[in-house]
């Protein structure tokens, strides 16, 4: 193998295929032969061989071509510039990882969209922002970390998938990140990210002339403070000449912002431009702004409207150093939103799509969620921009309006947990970086590309976990928040498990406004807050009429009574029943399915995924409960299908003959079996009592529990024996028992008959007080 320049990611790329080749080969040394590799720049190659004269290509683009000679092959890899010479030689890994024959290679790709970005929402302090996989690997303790060997092996996986920027801390708390001593850390974290061509780029806090200047002002408009910024940024470049540039979050949520001096975003992103202009830095101002203390009385208030509402009328105002960085839907990471109207409104200034990698809203990584086929109906969607085809991903590419700048950014959230803590998580993060190269990929072809070269070649087992993978949102949102509901979690905490009403009667404007008569939020131009005609008239006319409305966004456009039916012909809440039923039954099935792999892929791999798997059956089973208790309560209206409200096996646990056990009311009412739970103050330990008086046999014992931060004991007892124990320290959220902890233990099979005395006896830890919801006995189907 060899180079033919000397640039610094050339080098990189060789240095990677020699590694790449070595561990496909299980680390049989490359053959000393005829056969090679070659790798450089078109212009390197265009000297090297004159066939190549008139060889062309762009930057970040790559061509991989096989030369057959006589005797000797040639795989030559060639970039429009080093840095596509890199994804060239990651692009030839992944093929011949997947086992793709080479000897007739021809791969010519360039990237759709300039800016493909990963952010980071990681704090001075090593903490992360809404991060699942522990703590930073950039910072601690206020400053960056002295080891940064996991930051090199972060950027090596960045550019394996074409990223190219990596915006390192929290769009909240920024400030702190332009003091000198962090900015020579800062230069260090690009000396390490350089090499595989990740450009590095920091938050920043738009008042930071006045909190770490000493200006008495940090009006944009004022000289003084645009002084500060160019001499600032000047500082930046100083140190790290390839800094990419600032990402800024203000006038939202508590963040500073221009507001405060009467001036517009337009006013603030073009202070920041401008001194990072002569640099070739950008500003990525997020479109995310909207006001916190909405009147919920006040039916025209709307949350979903305020991206378009503040930014549309600056269109044409921005520097072309600016670009628009809007999240995919107008509100906030749910598991569905409609596409932000604001990708449309914007003609004249270049955009980004802003998407979380990090399951926020969608399992935090305790469930599996692949989020690619989201993404993907996101980028899909045509706004229909003056009556033409102007699909998403070509808006936020640049092409539709001719924009020079644009792309996707990624809220990453990864830690020192094994990057995302879930394995299967990271198939997020990969498919992240496969779109905004190429969104025509299908999220299927991502998966399968994933699980090929992360976990097996063998087509069944692919073809499980692809399976699984493609099933894993759709059923998230059945068992979380269908018909455009939005996540139905609790948005002013943990936005983990299940609160219906947290979204209601306060100024976030998260509301779905669902009371006795019927749900949803009616945000049509006739009736409602006008959101809808924010879109072009072609996409406002299906949104318009709840009749024409998309099943999957009814509830998010129009408030319907519950017996309102669906396009099937299904009520309202029959779905909402039913859905909750088969999500809950698609997550008991990815166990079933995970199991089947037993034996056929790594040991360490499936212990892992099992285990979550199986934690993430009984959650989705608290989820289930929850909303289906909670609408038949509010509606009234009983499930057809007689499951909603009837636990015929179950045994509550507020129910049992108690020792030491007090009886408690869960908040909120629907996280617990009837709304009550059992705490046990008592150091040594309670125990719930109940016997049995059902038919003899064999049942499947479950254990619904509260898992909080302490290592409570359970045991459970038959006849007085023990027959099985466990001690549960899963780091859950929240202190207090509700759907974020409640957690279900399966047991084995137990024989019962009608007299026996089943007991569960819990022994609380610290602040785990052991609390317990029920125990359910399934009757096993008798074998055939
Ligand atoms: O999704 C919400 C999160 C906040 C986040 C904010 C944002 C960084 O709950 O934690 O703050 O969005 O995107 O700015």
């Amino acid at each position: 193998m060899s180079t033919l320049g000397q640039d610094l990611l050339e080098q990189t790329a060789a240095i990677e295929l020699r590694r790449g080749l070595l561990s496909l080969s299980g680390g049989v040394p490359l053959e000393v032969g005829p056969n090679q590799i070659l790798l450089g720049t078109v212009a390197e190659m265009r000297v090297h061989d004159k066939k190549n004269r008139s060889l062309s290509l762009e930057p970040d683009e790559f061509l991989i071509r096989a030369d057959h000679g006589d005797l000797a092959r040639e795989i030559d890899v060639v970039g429009g510039d080093d840095r596509g010479v890199l994804y060239g030689a990651f692009a030839l890994l992944r093929a011949l990882a997947q086992g793709e024959d080479m000897g007739k290679a021809n791969l010519h790709e360039k990237p759709a969209m300039p800016i493909r970005w990963v952010d980071e929402w990681d704090n001075a302090d090593g903490s992360i922002e809404r991060g699942y996989a522990g703590r930073s690997i950039f910072f601690d303790a206020g400053h960056v970390r002295d080891d940064l060997a996991p930051v090199g092996e972060y950027a090596r996986l960045l550019a394996s998938v074409g990223i190219n920027g990596c915006n390192l801390n929290n769009v909240n708390n920024a400030s702190v990140f332009l003091n000198p001593e962090m900015l020579k850390g800062i230069a260090r974290i690009a000396e390490t990210m350089r090499p595989y061509g990740v450009r590095v780029g920091l938050s920043v806090d738009i008042a930071s002339p006045e909190k770490i200047g000493g200006l008495k002002t940090y009006d944009p408009l004022d000289p003084a403070v645009k002084n500060w910024w160019s001499t600032k940024v000047n500082e930046i470049y100083d140190q790290i000449p390839d800094f990419a540039g600032f990402t800024v979050k203000a006038d939202s949520e508590g963040q500073p912002g221009p507001a405060s001096f009467g001036r517009t975003p337009a006013d603030a992103a073009n202070t920041l431009a401008a001194a990072l202009a002569p640099h070739g830095g950008i500003v990525m101002y997020r479109a995310f702004v909207y006001n916190h203390h909405l009147d919920w009385r006040d039916p025209k208030a709307d949350r979903a409207r305020a991206a378009y509402d503040i930014f549309r009328s600056l269109d044409g105002k921005f520097a072309p150093n600016v670009v628009i960085q809007t999240k995919e839907g107008p509100i906030d990471f749910q598991v569905r939103e409609p596409v932000s109207p604001l990708f449309g409104g914007l003609t004249q200034t270049s955009q980004a799509m802003e998407v979380q990698i990090t399951q926020e809203y969608t399992g935090q990584q305790r469930h599996l969620v692949y989020l690619a086929p989201m993404w993907k109906q996101v980028l899909d969607f045509d706004m229909q921009v003056g009556g033409g085809y102007t699909p998403v991903s070509e808006i936020i590419a640049g092409k539709s309006f001719h924009r020079p700048l644009g792309g996707m950014v990624g809220v990453s959230g990864i830690g020192r947990d094994a990057w995302l803590g879930s394995p299967l998580a990271l198939a997020n993060l990969y498919a992240f970086g496969r779109l905004a190269w190429n969104p025509e990929l299908t999220p299927e072809e991502i998966a399968t590309e994933w699980t090929r070269q992360t976990i097996s070649l063998n087509p069944p087992v692919v073809r499980t976990v692809v399976t699984m993978l493609m099933q894993s949102w759709p059923a998230y949102e059945d068992y979380t928040g269908p018909l455009g509901l939005q996540t139905l979690t609790d948005i002013t905490g943990s936005h983990y498990g299940p609160n219906i009403e947290s979204s209601e009667r306060n100024g976030w404007g998260q509301w779905h406004k669902a009371d006795h008569e019927g749900v949803g939020f009616d945000r049509s131009v006739s009736t409602g807050t006008g959101y809808v005609g924010q879109y072009s008239p072609g996409v406002a006319k299906m949104y318009e009429s709840a009749a024409i409305t998309p099943d999957d966004l009814l509830l998010f456009f129009h408030h319907v009574p519950y017996t309102y039916k669906l396009h099937d012909g299904k009520t309202v809440i029959q779905y909402l029943y039913d859905s909750h039923y088969e999500g809950a039954a698609r997550a008991a099935q990815f166990l079933e399915d995970w199991k089947s792999l037993k034996g056929r892929i790594d040991p360490d791999l499936y212990a892992n995924m099992l285990r979550r798997l199986e934690y993430q059956a009984g959650h989705a089973i608290v989820w289930r409960d929850a909303v289906v208790q909670y609408f038949l309560k509010l509606s009234g209206i009983p499930d057809d299908r007689g499951r909603a409200g009837h636990y015929p096996n179950r045994l509550e646990a507020e129910d049992a003959r108690l020792t030491g056990y007090h009886v408690i009311d869960v908040t909120p009412w629907e996280d617990a079996s009837g709304g009550k739970a059992v705490s046990c103050p008592v150091a040594s330990g309670c125990t719930a009592e109940w016997t049995w008086n059902g038919a003899a046999g064999n049942f499947q014992l479950a254990v619904q529990y509260f898992d909080l931060q302490g290592d409570a004991h359970f045991t459970f007892l038959l006849n007085g024996n023990p027959l099985v124990s466990w001690t549960p320290n899963a780091d859950l959220p929240s202190r207090r028992p509700n759907g974020d902890n409640s957690t279900r233990f399966t047991a084995p099979t137990v024989n019962l008959k009608p007299g026996d005395v089943l007991a569960v006896k819990g022994t609380p830890d610290g602040a785990d007080p052991a609390a317990l919801d029920y125990i359910e006995l399934l009757p096993e189907t008798p074998e055939k």
